[in-house]
């Protein structure tokens, strides 16, 4: 398997200031073939950087052939973000190894890794360290209620780019800032500001991301990547505007040089 390195892509592009687009599948929320084959089709016509394949619960037997469609029907990266150590797919080019440091539990902080190890040393995945940091929305999300943790309020941003500088200091090379799939508001500007300007590694930031607009101003704060899952299952539509952002944004960096 020709891998993208996944992790070079995007210090690279962070550290050029360029954007990217992450579209993620939920195999429990994709219907049918007909229906992924769609977006597959629209995320390779729009530019769409990444996949991401995974959930916080997959309760369908779907994870296998969403990650083999994805791979058969585009050249784009396979990500897995995964809920637990059930959601490794080894046709997947990469693997987020998710260390939940927003929350204190133990299993989600090192309790899975450890039994997910042995078999991601043995395989081809790239296997990407990853500080994961749920950020309240004002609901309890899946995410929270299934990682058992407390997500950082949302009005308090120093507490995530306290949490954000130890994941740094630890040795994670990537952070992910998520609301929570569905979440009825995305993560504040002011949070992802204040994360932006205490680390250096590249930042993820998703959830309850339903407009262009949303999408633009966690660019504009800060974020390497915007994550867009469940407004896309709802509209399509959504992935041709977000697509367009990001390319405005990069284009115009290109005009700055
Ligand atoms: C969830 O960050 C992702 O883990 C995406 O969230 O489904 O709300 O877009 P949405």
């Amino acid at each position: 398997m020709n891998n993208p390195q996944v992790l070079n892509i995007l210090s690279e592009r962070s550290k050029e200031g360029r954007k990217s687009f992450a579209v993620l599948i939920d195999p429990d929320k994709v219907s049918d073939e007909d229906s992924l084959s769609e977006i597959i089709h629209l995320s390779v016509k729009h530019g769409v950087d990444f996949f991401f394949v995974g959930g916080s619960l997959i309760t369908e037997d779907s994870l296998d052939w969403v990650v083999r469609m994805l791979r058969a029907e585009s050249s784009l990266p396979v990500v897995l973000f995964p809920g637990s150590n059930l959601h490794i797919h080894q046709q997947a080019h990469a693997i987020l190894f998710l260390s939940l440091i927003s929350g204190r539990n133990p299993e989600l902080l090192i309790g899975q890794h450890v039994v997910a190890a042995p078999i991601l040393k043995k395989s081809r995945l790239e296997v990407i360290a990853t500080g994961y940091m749920l950020i309240g929305s004002g609901i309890q999300t899946t995410a929270a209620y299934i990682s058992n943790t407390l997500p950082i309020p949302n009005d308090k941003p120093s507490v995530a780019a306290c949490t954000a500088m130890a994941g740094e200091l630890l040795g994670l090379r990537l952070l992910y800032m998520d609301a929570g799939s569905g979440a009825p508001e995305p993560i504040s500007q002011r949070v992802i500001g204040a994360v932006r300007r205490s680390v250096d590694l590249p930042l993820i930031v998703g959830g309850g991301i339903r407009s262009g607009a949303a999408a633009r101003q966690a660019l504009q704060a800060g974020a390497d990547v915007v994550v867009v899952g469940n407004g896309i299952e709802k509209n399509p539509n959504l992935l041709i505007e977000v697509s367009y952002i990001v390319h405005e944004l990069n284009a115009a960096l290109n005009v700055h040089e």
